[in-house]
């Protein structure tokens, strides 16, 4: 990352068949700082996460999340427990969540501010997958 980045902010998330929802909370994210990580769950966690494969790869998800202006690294989450290690690595400030998991990662506040942020109401992946299907 380069010499821009005093204030790097990390966030984590699948980005399945990605929306309006991930979009703002990602600009918003990277409006709290100068750089934005964005680790991006592997399908083999996400399996473990919500019981499914995702609609999109990990490469294809991590390739679109890539390609956002808001965005300036992006990679692998392989584990829930290896955030401590992210933060580190990517050296981060700022972690930021959707507030879905308010609370639930308030004990990193040791490494890094932690911020849980609004979701944006009535879109999900699910919702999108539900809509696709009854077109
Ligand atoms: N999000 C949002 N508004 C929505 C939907 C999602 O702000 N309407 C946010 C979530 O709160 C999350 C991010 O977008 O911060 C990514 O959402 P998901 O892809 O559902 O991420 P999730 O599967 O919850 O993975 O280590 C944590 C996990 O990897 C988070």
């Amino acid at each position: 990352m380069n010499s821009k980045c005093k204030k790097i902010v990390i966030t984590f998330g699948t980005f399945d068949v990605f929306h309006l929802g991930h979009l703002r909370i990602l600009s918003r994210a990277r409006s709290m700082g100068d750089c934005l990580w964005v680790g991006v769950s592997s399908d083999a966690l996400n399996m473990a996460k919500k019981g499914r494969a995702p609609i999109y790869s990990e490469e294809e998800r991590l390739e679109i999340l890539a390609g956002l202006k808001c965005v300036d690294g992006v990679f692998l989450e392989e584990s829930l427990e290896l955030k401590a290690d992210y933060i580190k690595r990517y050296e981060a400030n700022i972690l930021v969540m959707g507030d879905d998991w308010k609370g639930k990662f308030d004990h990193y506040s040791d490494l890094c501010e932690v911020v849980y942020l609004s979701r944006t109401p009535s879109i999900s992946t699910t919702e999108v997958i539900e809509r696709i299907q009854t077109c």
